[in-house]
């Protein structure tokens, strides 16, 4: 059943709770899954929900709150006993704060916002002379993107990956880390591809993460499914955020465990138990998916418009997950992602060889698309190696320039 929200802007219509709230009154629905989208980390929106009497398909808004900010999640983390990045847990006074961080622990450092996310308000700093300035942008930035313009120093790590813990736990304090994933290949914050389990990564801090992802999340009585973020660098993780919702990339965990994340996520809210241990989660071969948006491959502007043909790929070890068809209109106003393409091999290996064939076998018309550009990176030798940075990409698509 579909329920029209109305409006003719966001506000009025997606970003519209009493509407939503309306709908769900009228189906009749008695649980609500968010999504990724906009209502999957807010508390009050978990808060409104559970008032109605409807069961909330998410974790417990005080956890979403907590994990919702910088430091009280890196408190957080601390408390469980999850390594964070060196650095304070305490809002920064002034810049002889930074300075004093800085020679201490050595440089670079960076400057982040408190009360921020997604890397606005990161100001690196590579020298003592450098302070007074980034400390002034990183407080305007944080006022301007957040309200609140208290700033904390960590040590800047300058090549990492960006490797995630996928976990889910249940009401019955259980909680179970699912596997890891790779998410490095990144350009401004959006992902573009991501992998499972993390290439590249030894046994031992495989678990070594995992295990450290399940005591961040016990920290906050987690519950429902979720994802710990760490930077990895030189054999070294470090906590640096909690996404409390289902992420865009969980199905790369998803082939490679055989869990259903979103039926555990609705047993959950229902109140049972999970329904495995964690001796019961087996990693069993390797998953990429490639992000399709509708943009210009290279200058990564949206390309709306009627899809006039759509061709997905299939076969032994491919998943396509997308709302679209020929004739879809794309619209211009929303999030460019039109669909997901992944593989799953036995190996690394077979999953990249199954993601080149299926990529060359689907055909987008009538747009323009970012398939070619991952075309290209499955047959890129540093991506096929496995284990570039965070930085990679950029750096890769700067020669192409
Ligand atoms: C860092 C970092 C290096 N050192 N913190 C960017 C957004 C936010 N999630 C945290 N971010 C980073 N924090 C320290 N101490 C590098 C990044 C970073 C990054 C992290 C994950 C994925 C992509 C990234 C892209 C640029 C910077």
């Amino acid at each position: 059943e579909a329920y029209a929200l109305g409006g003719q802007t966001a506000a009025e219509s997606y970003l519209n709770t009493d509407a939503i709230l309306d709908a769900i009154r009228r189906s009749g629905a008695d649980a609500v899954h968010p999504g990724y989208g906009f209502f999957s980390e807010n508390a009050d929106f978990a808060r409104q929900i559970t008032s109605e009497g409807v069961a909330w398909i998410g974790p417990p808004p005080e956890a979403i709150d907590e994990m919702g900010d910088k430091v009280s999640s890196r408190i957080a983390a601390q408390r469980g006993g999850a390594p964070i990045v060196p650095g304070t847990t305490e809002f920064a006074r002034g810049p002889d704060e930074i300075r004093q961080f800085g020679e201490q622990h050595g440089w670079p450092v960076c400057i982040k916002a408190a009360f921020g996310g997604g890397g606005r308000g990161m100001k690196v700093v590579q020298s003592a002379a450098e302070v007074d300035d980034a400390f002034a942008s990183a407080q305007r930035e944080a006022k301007a993107f957040f309200g609140r313009d208290e700033v904390y120093v960590e040590r800047y790590l300058t090549w990492p990956r960006h490797v995630e813990v996928q976990l889910v736990g249940d009401a019955h304090g259980n909680v179970v880390w699912v596997s890891t994933r790779d998410c490095s290949a990144q350009r401004r914050h959006q992902k573009l591809i991501e992998e499972a389990p993390a290439p590249a990564l030894s046994d031992e801090v495989e678990r070594a993460m995992g295990e450290a992802a399940v005591k961040a999340a016990k920290a906050v009585g987690y519950q429902n499914a979720g994802t710990v973020e760490f930077i990895y660098q030189d054999g070294e993780f470090f906590f640096l955020e909690m996404n409390t919702r289902l992420q865009v990339e969980h199905p790369v965990t998803e082939l490679i465990t055989g869990v259903d994340l979103v039926q555990e996520q609705i047993r959950i809210a229902a109140g049972e138990k999970l329904s495995l241990r964690q001796r019961d989660v087996v990693l069993r071969g390797h998953a990429i998916e490639c992000r399709i948006n509708a943009e210009d491959p290279y200058r990564f502007v949206p390309s709306p418009g009627r899809i006039t043909g759509w061709h997905p790929p299939g076969g032994p070890g491919i998943r396509v997950d997308s709302h679209v068809y020929t004739g879809y209109f794309v619209p211009p106003h929303y999030d460019s992602m039109i669909g997901k393409v992944l593989t799953y091999g036995d190996t690394r290996d077979q999953a990249l060889r199954r993601m080149r064939i299926a990529l060359s076998e689907m055909a987008v018309e009538g747009i323009q698309t970012n398939l070619a550009l991952h075309r290209d990176l499955m047959f890129d030798a540093n991506f096929v190696a496995g284990g570039t940075s965070i930085h990679y990409l950029e750096k890769k698509l700067a020669g192409l320039q």
